[in-house]
């Protein structure tokens, strides 16, 4: 039996330490996330035993089916972060406005944003999903949080992570100083350090994209992706397909084994699917924390400045070659063609 293990407590400690100006409120932060997504972990494992399954009944603000599971996600994360005085202002994939923080509690420096239950298609069959999250510093400078604590750009972001509800789960997080994977052991309820400082593959061995799309995307992605297969004359050594069809489960796989993962704009998604503030913005700070990279086909992800808390974007991440091998292919395609680049086919 192994005695000498690292928790993530620890591990965000020792990391603080670097810093003997840190006030110890972006760890306390993380570690309230690392037990909200405890407490979700558990109640995922006994949605099946307790029948909690299917849709909850109403819409969320996507116009998706709400799942029994998103809403209890959503409670448990806002439960777990109101009233700790750690937090300015909230924002969630399933709310359509930002959250403040009640008026008995107090506010604090850290504006943070989250997909509660990222993937939740797949609860119903038992595949993994997951939490997807991100932390700003609040730049209103008084009163509690505003619109523009978390309209930032993602380059902005103090911390991002996500965790996995898998066949074991993981929570992996950056704080600008490498990406960093923890797995819970159930047996003593703690996440622990399994993946310290990951680095992805700079080529990948898979490409993960709906294909079912292919159709709808523009001749230059459809071009990209025919390359990624090794398809075309300057193609690269083909790849194998995954695609789960759950962003967290398909990242993560890119993210250890190498690969690239994509959600193009398409003729139904015009601006792509996914969102930038609760799925593509923390994402690219992991991916590029890993020596990835992430962008909307074209533009770093990291700089694109939100105008609103909903926005999606064109996502393609993963291994940079990779990545830059789109970016490359879709840019040839404008050249040829001499017009704009990412249009659907109409
Ligand atoms: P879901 O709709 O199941 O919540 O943005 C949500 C997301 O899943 C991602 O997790 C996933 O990568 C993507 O949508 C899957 O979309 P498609 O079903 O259109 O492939």
């Amino acid at each position: 039996m192994q005695t000498s293990v690292t928790t993530i407590e620890r591990f965000i400690l020792d990391q603080e330490d670097r810093y003997p100006e840190a006030t110890g409120e972006l760890s306390n932060l993380l570690y309230d996330i690392a037990l909200a997504s405890k407490i979700i972990a558990a109640a995922i494992r006994r949605a099946g035993l307790v029948n909690i399954l299917g849709g909850a009944g109403h819409r969320n603000v996507q116009g998706e089916d709400q799942q029994k599971l998103d809403v209890l996600a959503n409670e448990i994360i806002q439960n777990s972060l109101k009233h700790t005085g750690r937090v300015c202002v909230m924002g969630s994939e399933e709310d359509d406005d930002i959250i403040p923080v009640p008026p008995e509690y107090g506010v604090g420096k850290y504006a943070v944003l989250f997909d509660p239950l990222d993937g939740s298609s797949n609860i119903d069959v038992n595949a993994a999903v997951g939490t997807i999250f991100s932390i700003y510093r609040r730049v209103s400078m008084e009163g509690r949080g505003r619109s523009v604590d978390v309209l930032q750009p993602g380059c902005k972001q103090v911390a991002a992570g996500y965790v996995m509800y898998g066949s074991s789960t993981m929570l992996v997080y950056t704080t600008g100083q490498g990406a960093h994977g923890f797995t819970l052991d159930p047996t003593i309820g703690e996440f622990l350090l399994s993946h310290p400082q990951i680095v992805t593959p700079r080529v990948g061995t898979y490409y993960s994209v709906n294909e079912s799309n292919f159709g709808r995307w523009d001749k230059a992605m459809q071009h990209a992706v025919r390359g990624l297969k090794g398809d075309t004359p300057d193609g690269m050594k083909p790849k194998n397909s995954r695609y789960i069809g759950s962003l967290v489960a398909d990242f993560h796989r890119n993210l250890i084994a190498g690969g690239i993962f994509l959600y193009p704009a398409d003729t139904r998604n015009p601006q792509g699917k996914l969102r930038l503030l609760y799925e593509a913005s923390p994402m690219a700070f992991i991916a590029e924390q890993a020596e990835g990279s992430a962008t909307d086909g074209l533009n770093r992800i990291l700089d694109i400045v939100p105008h609103s808390l909903h926005q999606r974007t064109p996502l393609v991440i993963g291994s940079r070659e990779d990545v830059g091998f789109v970016a490359d292919a879709l840019r040839h395609a404008a050249s040829r063609s001499g017009g704009p680049i990412s249009q659907p086919v109409p």
